[in-house]
């Protein structure tokens, strides 16, 4: 029955069967994260990164019905192209886009749903879903989060863009049980800067430590994924008085807009691309490209 709503390509097939490293790849970063041709270009790059280090990616996303996990060219092209006309796809959304034989592009939960299904245990992305300002009057609070509570899967980002409440954030996923670790610092990363006066639960200083720490979780049977943020290369890094400043006027202009639920995060993202001059798509690209690499070296770690 699963095989109905599964499309797995050979090479993630053979790697996972013969126990090589993978690494899943999320696509609202493609359609409604970055535009094209960008997007398809860096998430040919994304997965070039992974194979470098010597895992196996697996791009996944909705086609024809289908959760595909391991996309083809032709797959990442059409959602690059496509962009927001594709589906956003988070949890709440798999059962009719699917029953549909819908296309769709997967967010941190539904990548995480994807990567589980078929037993990969590390996904690179560049950000995750969180408490959004406001909050506690607008209950917005992405889907990622609960997802990361339930299913088993570790999360290499780089931190929370500050358009999120970092702190609630932070606060939520202590709830929910889930280690926010933070490699080779201690202090939690927010995106475009590796600067948010937060800290994380750990430091952890090598791919290794990670993998261990990860292979317990799963050992004692305890439900749920890691968050690992990975701060963006000090080279890339946005100065935070400027983009804080950019990011509390997208934030305004969207509340000005009316823009409410599952449009807030692509909103606010393409309009920061747009108030900083395309100049924060280009870190965006490189901080994706550093979480990549980071988790081949941990997929590699946890197969070892
Ligand atoms: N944050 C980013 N870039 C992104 C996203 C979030 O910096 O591309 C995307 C991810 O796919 C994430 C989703 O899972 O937005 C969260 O959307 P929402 O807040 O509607 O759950
Ligand atoms: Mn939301």
């Amino acid at each position: 029955m699963l095989e109905k709503y599964l499309r797995v390509s050979d090479e993630v097939k053979e790697a996972l069967a013969s126990g090589k490293p993978v690494v899943a790849l999320e696509s609202t970063i493609i359609s409604h994260g970055m535009p094209y041709p960008k997007n398809v270009e860096t998430a040919l790059l994304v997965e070039q990164a992974v194979r470098e280090e010597g895992a196996i990616p697996a791009t996944i996303c909705l086609i024809g019905g289908k959760i595909v996990v391991g996309a083809s060219k032709e797959d990442i092209e059409h959602l690059g192209k496509a962009g927001l006309s594709v589906t956003k796809a988070s949890r709440r959304d798999l059962p009719v886009l699917l029953a549909r034989g819908m296309d769709g592009a997967t967010t941190v939960a539904t990548t995480m749903i994807g990567a589980s299904l078929v037993g990969i245990k590390v996904f690179a992305t560049g950000g995750v879903g969180g408490v959004h300002r406001g909050a506690e009057v607008t209950m917005d609070i992405s889907a990622d989060l609960e997802e990361l509570a339930m299913t088993d899967v570790m999360v290499v980002c780089a931190g929370c863009k500050s358009i999120l409440d970092l702190n609630l954030t932070l606060e939520y996923l202590e709830t929910k049980g889930v280690p926010v670790i933070g490699y080779k610092t201690e202090e939690l990363p927010a995106f475009y800067t590796d600067k948010s006066g937060l800290k994380v639960d750990y430091r952890l200083d090598t791919p290794e430590e990670i993998a261990d720490s990860f292979n317990v979780k799963m050992a004692l049977g305890m439900k749920g994924g890691m968050l690992v943020t990975n701060p963006i290369p000090h080279e890339y890094a946005m100065d935070p008085d400027e983009i804080n400043a950019t990011i509390e006027k997208a934030v305004e202009d969207a509340k000005a807009l009316g823009i409410k639920g599952k449009e807030t995060t692509p909103y606010l993202l393409d309009h920061i691309q747009k108030l900083t001059g395309g100049r924060s798509l280009e870190s965006n690209i490189q901080l994706v490209l550093n979480n990549a690499r980071l988790g081949a070296k941990i997929a590699k770690a946890m197969v070892r």
